[in-house]
């Protein structure tokens, strides 16, 4: 075993994830935990990319396997969702805002969990918290972080604490955060090189619902028409990986971050979409229940499923 600990967010990482990993291991550096790395459990989504390279930040180190490797897990707290391989009690710390989710450790660790929009924010508290000057570069990341995890502040997730964060940091970043959150979102929903494969793994997690093996994705786009023609394509994806994977249902939410809307699509068996009726209180047309106002998986999503399959 090395020395190395790896701060790394998520599976299908999203932006919050990896700017999590980079700012939090930027902060330990500081504080004198020279052996933190930044790392990531997959492929970088082009909403990340972009703002690493506008930022000129590197990007992080690939950590698929986590045999005899110590992590700071950030921006996740569930086994399901944290790179392959991770041995419980090799887990250091977690810095999060998800649901508590299963975690048992051996000892005590530092287990930071606050129900704000981003875990950005919660990284830059610890920042002013410590008293580590924030650069622009960090900056820039923790701003982006909230404004893509609360949909530019439209999510139900989105607290008092992230608007506020997100106008500290931005001036230290020196960006118009609103006018960069624009930007943020027409380089994610860019799906037009996009295989339907990769718009259902773009952003997909695993839950256990009281027994019910569910996946549950989302992609957000600026305009729902951009999915139609790949809508059939994504569908047949669906089902291919819930035979793969043995899940009983997969959900995937198509947000529609402009009209505030997201039509979830759906597959799974015949007590699975009892269920998923169930939660949203509707009738499965077309693979699909068509929600206003649903933008949050977090919020708006899980908690109802997690609801309708409890026994
Ligand atoms: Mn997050």
């Amino acid at each position: 075993m090395t020395d190395t600990i790896y701060v790394v967010g998520h599976k299908s990482p999203d932006t919050d994830s990896v700017t999590s990993a980079i700012t939090y291991a930027n902060l330990k550096n500081a504080l004198g935990m020279k052996e933190a790395v930044a790392a990531v459990a997959g492929d970088l989504n082009n909403e990340t990319k972009f703002l690493l390279d506008f930022f000129k930040v590197p990007y992080p180190v690939k950590l698929t396997d986590a045999t005899d490797k110590k992590v700071i897990l950030v921006d996740h707290n569930e086994m399901a969702q944290a790179v392959d391989k991770l041995n419980m009690e090799n887990i250091v710390e977690v810095v999060d805002h998800h649901k508590i989710g299963g975690i048992a450790t051996g000892k005590p660790i530092f287990f930071l969990n606050e129900p704000v929009g981003a875990t950005g924010g919660i990284i830059a508290n610890l920042y002013e918290q410590n008293k580590i000057v924030i650069s622009k570069e960090m900056a820039g990341l923790m701003m982006a972080a909230i404004l893509s995890d609360t949909v530019l502040f439209k999510s139900p997730t989105c607290t008092p604490r992230d608007k506020a964060a997100v106008d500290k940091l931005s001036r230290i970043a020196g960006v118009d955060p609103m006018k960069f959150g624009m930007d943020l979102l027409k380089a994610k929903s860019d799906i037009s090189a996009k295989s339907a494969k990769d718009i259902l793994l773009g952003d997909f997690k695993k839950f256990d619902f009281s027994g019910t093996k569910a996946g549950v994705g989302q992609i957000e786009v600026m305009d729902l028409a951009d999915l139609m023609q790949k809508r059939e394509a994504i569908l047949a994806e669906m089902n291919k990986m819930m035979e793969a994977e043995k899940l009983n249902m997969i959900v995937l939410m198509l947000t529609d971050v402009m009209k505030e809307a997201s039509d979830l699509l759906f597959v799974g068996d015949a007590a699975a979409a009892a269920g998923f009726e169930k939660a949203f209180d509707g009738k499965l047309a077309n693979n699909s229940i068509y929600r206003e106002k649903v933008l949050s998986r977090k919020k708006q999503v899980i908690p109802p499923l997690e609801g309708a399959f409890k026994k």
